[in-house]
């Protein structure tokens, strides 16, 4: 991609030589030395290998300048319709090596780094993950602000400014242990704060009433405490375009430095705890990733962003509008699952108190504006608050919520008379011995869109969780299945691969992935599978050498690399994978002939920090791992526990990866993001009829995937039918062998009974059927094992796995969501 010339209007506002942020090496390399010095404060030789980082990032944060105020400029004045991306939670992991590929300058900066004696994997590995959320939900808003600038649609992210991400994971003897994430210790290159744009926002107070000027009511929302929510700005790149769009995460601070007329009484500790109390806000991401804990930080954590986000938006649009009517063809606002859904109460307190608008104009321009995606069909996440702590912290926003209610239950009524009981299922608030605000219905209404995630997600959403909505208004439900950005997850993350995909088929598969069909045909020349099962070796090969110096262990590239990684979730069923492999090593200790391939298991999971029996589960992974790998007997049997799972780690461990494990109990998984990536970078799946699971089954055939397992339907149809997981226990021989050997204390010599939760929980309720499911996934196992025997056959496979991957990118996503919901315009920025 060549550097677009500034424009002239540009380069005369700065009076900065037309060519200063040019992408030739020689140009790179000087803006990198300039950094050294003039942001570094160093010479080339004093510089650290952080200071060199530093230098580099910035250098190429000055290179997407340009195209960031251009795109903002661009924008504004064709005054388009904008997407707004509401999320709690942006899973980026390291940008220096995703901004180098979307720009165009990889090469240059390798070359450029080279000339001056540094190495350029150096500098991106010095790069910390920005992990400001839990897994798939956080890693999708991600990839959708890739996909958004890549396709040139005005799109912004909205969200919380962590100091703290997911935290980081050690394994001390064999157990998780957790450290604050320091991502910001060391500096934030890509960022920039804009203090000028800062938002106050209320909490606590009361609501006071009055009959206005024009004798309409008016409510006041008045006293309790401001906190000031503080934009910092991050770049986003499209692919090969100049279109740079902005991610806004907002950091809370006290609204006066602290509290003077404390201070001045000598009660100098209280007025820093106030300090302290507001600026707690954007502390720390909340490590649950499916489970709603109910705290009040958490609320106004959500509530915060939204207030700032809300403001920032209408603020925006008054810039270039005096009324509200054409609001909704100027901003759409997207809920990520319900985290942001007190937005709709947000809006609407801001047309109806600050902006004087009548009710019944700006709930229709409200719902005209928000859509809502949900994620989850577990019931223990979905959003619940307290009605007593909404009267607290938000006492208009609870008003406002029974006003809504109050008007939704009315049309329910005359739509269905005397259905009390249906008034009572759709009611925004759940009555029993607690109060509750249910936030998805909330989201539901306010909205003039509903979508899951994956076609059975979708359909589950309709039928058991959300049917009495589905029933009243079919037209709002829809599905958009997930995608992953191909720039990340193939060009980035799989180099080799990407070289001979494009050696193949030329390089337009990057933004228009579909192209990747023209593979399927090479499936069937030798020299090209040859090829394609170098790269996957090297690939292994890398990824062996890379957890050497990590673990210490030396991992078999010839063995199959059998992976999962995500988060550690009983739904998930990382016990239904170490269970097989238990029995496994016990039919390998018996008679080695038994082991068909050798193999390598991978796990990478971080376990919710309260979430005891995950946490148990790792421990259990790393005691199975101690005696398989230690056991001379069966060589052809690994295990590791991969700590502190993360972006960059999967960065390195998918490309690596030849099977796919997406084993959650069918129904549970909404739709999953790493099976994926795994299929774009030709890994097989083992899996069941969950989530996206379906559709990738569909797309490459039956024959080149390998399926396992109940039906979502008949796991429902099993738990009614009153499953009794001892006597799956009882037939299989096997399955018995292995727990009992676990219950026997054998993994967990120090204690006996360390893992006698598991078994009991396995052996009582079992609620995720992994004994139900176990002896399917073993047979498939064995098969997977054959497969793999037969190179040639695997290698076709593979090949037609990453050949139709294509419908898995994030841009067909993204396509879907701007026509189908919120109908905004690619608007390409000139150069
Ligand atoms: C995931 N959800 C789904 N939630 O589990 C996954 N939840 O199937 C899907 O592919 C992905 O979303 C994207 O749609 C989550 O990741 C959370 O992380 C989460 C965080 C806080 C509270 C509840």
């Amino acid at each position: 991609v060549a550097n677009p010339p500034a424009s002239a209007s540009d380069t005369h506002d700065t009076g900065r030589e037309p060519n200063r942020t040019g992408l030739d090496p020689q140009n790179v390399r000087r803006g990198f030395l300039e950094h050294v010095r003039y942001s570094r404060g160093k010479n080339p030789e004093t510089a650290t290998a952080h200071d060199r980082f530093m230098a580099l990032a910035l250098a190429v944060r000055d290179r997407l300048t340009d195209r960031w105020v251009r795109t903002a400029r661009t924008y504004y004045e064709q005054d388009v319709k904008r997407a707004y991306y509401l999320s709690a939670e942006y899973l980026l992991g390291r940008a220096l090596g995703n901004n180098l590929i979307n720009i165009g300058m990889y090469e240059a900066a390798e070359q450029a780094m080279r000339e001056v004696g540094v190495d350029l994997g150096t500098l991106v590995e010095m790069e910390p993950d920005a992990g400001l959320g839990n897994g798939g939900l956080g890693r999708l808003a991600a990839c959708f602000l890739d996909s958004l600038a890549t396709l040139g649609y005005p799109g912004m992210g909205y969200g919380i400014r962590y100091e703290f991400g997911i935290f980081t994971q050690d394994i001390v003897d064999g157990y998780q242990v957790e450290r604050a994430d320091e991502w910001l210790k060391f500096g934030n290159p890509w960022e920039i704060v804009r203090p000028e744009k800062a938002v106050p926002v209320r909490f606590f107070g009361r609501v006071e009433h009055h009959q206005g000027a024009d004798g309409r009511p008016v409510a006041r929302w008045v006293g309790g405490k401001t906190v000031i929510g503080v934009p910092y700005d991050t770049p986003i790149a499209g692919y090969g375009n100049n279109t740079v769009n902005t991610l806004r995460l907002w950091q809370a601070r006290a609204s006066e430095e602290f509290d003077l007329l404390l201070f001045n009484a000598g009660d100098y500790e209280r007025s820093v705890v106030e300090k302290n109390d507001s600026e707690v806000i954007s502390k720390v991401l909340y490590p649950n990733d499916a489970f709603q804990a109910g705290k009040e930080l958490r609320l106004k954590q959500q509530y915060f962003f939204v207030a700032c986000s809300i403001a920032d938006i209408v603020r925006r649009y008054l810039k270039t509008h005096t009324d509200f009517r054409d609001f909704p063809n100027k901003a759409a606002i997207q809920l990520n699952d319900t985290h942001p859904a007190i937005a709709v109460a947000e809006l609407m307190r801001v047309f109806v108190d600050e902006k004087r608008l009548q009710w019944d104009e700006a709930w229709a321009i409200t719902q005209a504006t928000f859509g809502y995606t949900n994620h989850t069909l577990l019931a223990e996440a979905m959003e619940k608050w307290p009605a007593t702590l909404f009267e607290r912290l938000l006492p208009r926003h609870l008003e406002i919520i029974y006003e809504i209610n109050h008007r939704f239950l009315r049309q329910v009524q005359i739509r269905y008379p005397f259905d009390n009981d249906r008034m009572r299922r759709l009611s925004l608030v759940e009555e029993g011995p607690e109060k509750k605000i249910r936030m998805a219905h909330l989201a539901v209404v306010g909205s003039h869109s509903v979508n899951g995630v994956a076609e059975l997600h979708t359909n589950l959403l309709r039928r058991d969780v959300l049917p009495d909505f589905a029933e009243m208004a079919p037209e709002k439900f829809n599905n958009k299945t997930n995608g992953v950005t191909p720039r990340r997850w193939l060009a980035w993350s799989n180099p080799r691969l990407s070289k001979l995909i494009t050696s193949r088929i030329g390089e337009g598969w990057v933004t228009d992935l579909d192209q990747l069909q023209k593979l399927a045909p090479h499936a069937e020349d030798p020299e090209f599978r040859k090829a394609f099962a170098q790269v996957k070796k090297q690939n292994k090969e890398d990824l062996s050498r890379y957890l050497r110096d990590l673990c210490w262990v030396n991992l078999d590239p010839n063995a199959i690399f059998d992976v999962q990684i995500k988060r550690l979730h009983e739904y998930k069923r990382q016990l239904l994978n170490a269970l097989h492999i238990v029995s496994l090593w016990m039919k390998a200790r018996r008679d080695p002939s038994t082991i068909i391939a050798p193999r390598v298991f991978l796990f990478g999971a971080k376990a919710a920090p309260g979430y005891h029996l995950a946490k148990l589960i790792i421990r259990l992974v790393n005691g199975i791992a101690e005696v398989v790998n230690s056991d001379a007997g069966t060589t052809g049997l690994q295990v590791l526990f991969v700590p502190n799972y993360r972006v960059s780690l999967a960065e390195r461990i998918i490309p690596a990866t030849d099977v796919s494990e997406q084993i959650s109990t069918a129904g549970m998984e909404a739709s999953g993001t790493g099976n994926m990536k795994f299929m774009m970078n030709g890994a097989l799946t083992l899996g069941t009829l969950d989530g996206a699971n379906v559709e990738i089954r569909q797309a490459v055939g039956d024959d080149n995937f390998f399926l396992f397992g109940l039906t979502a339907d008949e796991v429902i149809a099993r738990k009614r039918a009153g499953y009794r997981p001892r006597e799956e226990y009882e037939r299989n021989v096997e399955l018995r062998e292995a727990l009992d050997l676990i219950a026997s204390g054998f993994f967990s010599p120090e204690d006996k009974n360390l893992f006698k939760p598991l078994v009991d929980s396995l052996l009582e309720e079992d609620r995720y059927l992994v004994l139900a499911d176990f002896a399917s996934y073993a047979a498939k196992q064995e098969e997977v094992a054959r497969a793999y025997k037969d190179q040639e056959k695997w290698t076709r496979m593979a090949i037609l796995n990453v050949s139709q991957s294509g419908i898995f990118s994030s841009d067909r996503t993204i396509k879907q969501y701007a026509e189908e919901i919120w109908r905004v315009k690619q608007t390409p920025v000139g150069t």
